[in-house]
């Protein structure tokens, strides 16, 4: 049963020095070619042995590339500190720190995971053969919730376009659907009316086909926490959080728009689309900028960008729609 990413032992935490030397550890490594591509969207691919480099531990037997998909080199990555305490789960409360307190009451093992509808694989498979075929890579993405705070985490995981190839949707296959676990025995939230539960999102097939839609199993080069949605999640960095599902058990391609939670909360404020998009404010507020978790100037706000500054890879996902297609 390898999981091709380290055990977590509190004192192995990858630590920040190592981390935040990373660009310096590639430049050296693989020249200026592969600095560079940091700056924009591309990747710099880097071999398993770096992993051990910079502090990581994988699986020794395997051969695991990490690509770097680094958003911006004046962007530092949020600490491990700052993105396993200031999350959203509402399966553990609607509170910020409240899924680090009670997350860990949750148990990921054994962890199935069925795929069904449109396509021609379908079934209930256990969590490491569903993720056994995926070299796992190291993806450094913006993050964007519609509250309007944002981080720069550094993910582990696999494309998820990789993984809806595996299953083989039928033409008719147009969205894709994602279910977190309903389990209200372990997760609190789940006993009160909060939201209407299993927590469901969704992705036009397209959109879930673009190189960038991610589905993450670890951060920092670690096992996920559970507060971040281990032991499988999905992370959509042009779009707004809330999108980004935790605790992933059930996957359905469908030919018609999938209900999702938030938009069932909230049509009117939560929309099925939900791409970061700064001229397009929420009713309640402006999404024009967004404070950075962590800096340290509180009252300190950055512009926020279109798609959250991936709008080369996705917007021609988007073409002939309304970029005020927030809903
Ligand atoms: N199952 C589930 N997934 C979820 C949520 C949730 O409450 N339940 N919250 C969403 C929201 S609003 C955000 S901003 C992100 C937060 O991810 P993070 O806690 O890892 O930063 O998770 C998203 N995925
Ligand atoms: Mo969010």
């Amino acid at each position: 049963m390898a999981l091709r990413i380290p055990r977590v032992i509190p004192s192995q935490i990858t630590p920040p020095e190592t981390y935040l030397n990373r660009r310096a550890f590639l430049a050296g490594a693989f020249g200026a070619g592969a600095a560079a591509t940091l700056g924009s969207a591309a990747a710099a691919v880097i071999p398993a042995q770096a992993g051990a480099a910079l502090g990581y531990r994988y699986d020794a037997a395997e051969s695991v590339d990490a690509l770097v998909h680094a958003p911006d080199q004046n962007e530092k990555p949020n600490t491990w500190e700052q993105i396993t305490n200031y999350n959203n789960y509402y399966e553990f409360g609607v509170g910020k720190t409240d899924p680090a307190e009670y997350a860990g009451e949750l148990q990921t093992r054994p962890w199935n995971v069925a795929v069904a509808g449109e396509a021609e694989v379908t079934g209930s498979f256990p969590l490491e053969a569903f993720m056994k075929p995926y070299a796992l890579e190291e993806r450094i993405y913006r993050f964007r919730c519609v509250e309007a705070w944002s981080m720069v985490i550094p993910w582990v995981g696999f494309p998820l376009a990789q993984m809806l190839k595996r299953f083989k949707p039928t033409s008719r296959a147009k969205y894709v659907a994602f279910e977190t676990l309903y389990r209200p025995s372990q997760m609190p939230g789940q006993r009160e009316p909060i939201l209407q539960w299993p927590y469901r999102e969704g992705l036009r097939i397209d959109e879930a086909m673009n190189p960038l839609a991610f589905m993450v199993v670890g951060l920092y080069g670690r096992v996920l926490p559970n507060q971040s949605g281990a032991p499988l999640r999905l992370i959509v960095p042009w779009k707004y959080g809330f999108k980004s599902i935790k605790a992933i058990v059930r996957i359905v391609f469908t030919e018609t728009q999938p209900e999702t939670t938030w938009s069932q909360a909230a049509s009117g404020e939560y929309g099925f689309y939900a791409n970061v998009n700064p001229d397009v404010p929420h009713p309640r507020w402006s999404q024009a900028t967004e404070r950075r978790i962590g800096n340290p100037f509180f009252h300190e706000r950055q512009a926020t960008l279109l798609f959250n500054g991936y709008a080369n890879e996705v917007a021609s996902l988007y073409k002939g729609m309304s970029l005020h297609r927030y809903f």
